[in-house]
């Protein structure tokens, strides 16, 4: 193992522990290999993958590249029966440079759709409000991201300093605690058209983030493109292939180009969101996302 200052490993750690006291955790067969060295013959990739009876997929992956890069991808997706939030943290640390998303990521529209958004944002406002502070709002954010994100988003770009991770680790330990209290409280849904309606939530999100991972460019690079292909479309995000069918372009039309290819781009709209988009209630005043 790489010796490094920092790692991510404590979070995961955390999380498989805190869940293990609420629920059991099934181990999923779907990453090839728990440990994976990059093409580099020092960076190690990490992959966990479980699933409980609530919980279609909870997936780690950290990456592990000493004192040059750390990154923690880790995600939770709820079965279709349960329109609960995606636990969702991103975290990459390079060079001293910090780029962070924590966030219980929307499964439904928290712009327009208020009852979605008191169901489950409006007692975890302090919560948001308390890590806004503390990891204040990072550059500007395209759009398309903050569609998916909610009010309690943390969005964050840091220089490291031990006093800054020990904050995220809190965040994370509060998110994941305030998360996990969610999915206790959780009943199944009986209503075949609103599992539907979550089940193409979720595909949407994952079609989404399995085309536009930021992350991409740099996994490939450690471990080659068709490798990396399948670390996104196979454990990351998996279920992209499964839970629906309709395509990246059914969704997001506007990234079409003319020859019918999928626009490259992150994003179409382009960067905006200087400060935060939501007030302490958790409404948007954001302008128009178009
Ligand atoms: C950058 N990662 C980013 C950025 C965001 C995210 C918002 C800033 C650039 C941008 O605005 O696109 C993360 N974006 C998200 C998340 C959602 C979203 C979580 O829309 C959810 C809906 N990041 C990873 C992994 C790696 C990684 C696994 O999660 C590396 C293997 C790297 N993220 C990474 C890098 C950058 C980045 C290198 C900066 C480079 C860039 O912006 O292209």
């Amino acid at each position: 193992m790489a010796a490094s200052p920092f790692s991510y490993q404590k979070f995961v750690s955390f999380a498989l522990e805190e869940a293990q006291r609420s629920m059991d955790l099934i181990p999923l067969p779907l990453q090839q290999c728990k440990c994976k060295k990059a093409m580099d013959g020092k960076t190690e990739l990490g992959m966990l993958s479980f699933r409980t009876p609530k919980i279609r997929l909870l997936r780690s992956l950290t990456i592990d590249g000493g004192e040059s890069m750390q990154v923690l991808d880790f995600g939770i997706f709820p079965e279709p029966e349960f329109d609960l939030p995606i636990f969702c943290a991103n975290f990459f640390t390079a060079s001293g440079m910090n780029i962070v998303v924590l966030d219980l990521n929307p499964l439904h529209d928290v712009i327009n759709e208020s009852k979605y958004r008191e169901k489950y944002y409006s007692s975890l406002m302090p919560l948001g409000q308390k890590y806004a502070e503390l990891l204040p709002w990072g550059e500007k954010i395209t759009s398309e991201s903050v569609r998916f994100f909610s009010p309690i988003v943390v969005w964050s770009k840091f220089t490291s300093s031990q006093c800054k991770h020990d904050t995220l680790y809190a965040a994370f330990m509060d998110y994941f605690k305030a998360w996990l209290e969610l999915v206790d409280k959780a009943s199944a849904e009986n209503d075949a058209s609103m599992i539907t309606h979550n089940r193409e939530a979720q595909h949407k999100y994952l079609t989404w983030r399995a085309e536009k991972d930021p992350g991409f460019p740099l996994l490939s690079r450690l471990v080659g493109e068709s490798y990396a292909k399948d670390v996104v479309r196979k454990f990351l995000f998996n279920g992209v292939d499964a839970l629906g069918s309709k395509s990246f372009i059914d969704y997001f039309p506007e990234y079409q180009r003319e020859d019918g290819t999928i626009n490259k781009k992150r994003s179409v709209i382009g960067k905006s969101f200087q400060t935060r988009p939501w007030n302490a209630k958790g409404e948007f005043i954001g302008n128009d996302l178009r």
